[in-house]
């Protein structure tokens, strides 16, 4: 079993997204185990998107994370890291495979619904950033 972390964006939550997407991760056996609703600080979106400071899209990335509330939630089951990043689709939604969630879902590069850590280092710092111990 692995976890990773998932984020339904303030996107696919205004367009109420939710259900379809948790669906669609639960029918692929990836099970959420720990889920919260949060509207992004700046602070928060700017710390957990360092690694894009100083890219032309860092503002507007920024500016979208904290526009609404997000989904917040680990996924666990086989190959959760690869498997998730599988459903979701490339980030540009024009490039994304059919049937992920981006292609059918997405509208833009920017504007693309889910987020979803890109590798194991990724996921035990994105869960921790969120779902720290205590
Ligand atoms: P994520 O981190 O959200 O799972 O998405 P990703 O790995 O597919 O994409 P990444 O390169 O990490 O970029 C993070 C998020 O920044 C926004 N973005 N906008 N050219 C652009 O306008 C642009 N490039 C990236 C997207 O919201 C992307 O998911
Ligand atoms: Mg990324």
């Amino acid at each position: 079993m692995e976890q990773t972390l998932s984020i339904i964006k303030p996107d696919a939550v205004q367009k109420h997204l939710i259900g379809e997407i948790v669906g669609r991760f639960e029918q692929s056996g990836l099970y959420p185990v720990q889920i919260k609703m949060i509207t992004f600080s700046v602070a928060q979106a700017e710390a957990f998107y360092a690694e894009h400071l100083g890219r032309e899209f860092y503002q507007p990335l920024i500016d979208f994370m904290t526009s609404g509330p997000s989904v917040v939630m680990v996924l666990e089951g086989n190959d959760a890291i690869k498997r998730n990043r599988q459903l979701m689709g490339v980030t540009n939604p024009d490039l994304a495979e059919p049937g992920t969630i981006r292609a059918d879902y997405a509208e833009s590069t920017r504007l693309n619904c889910v987020h979803g850590s890109d590798s194991a280092a990724s996921a035990e710092r994105e869960i921790q950033f969120f779902f720290a111990k205590h």
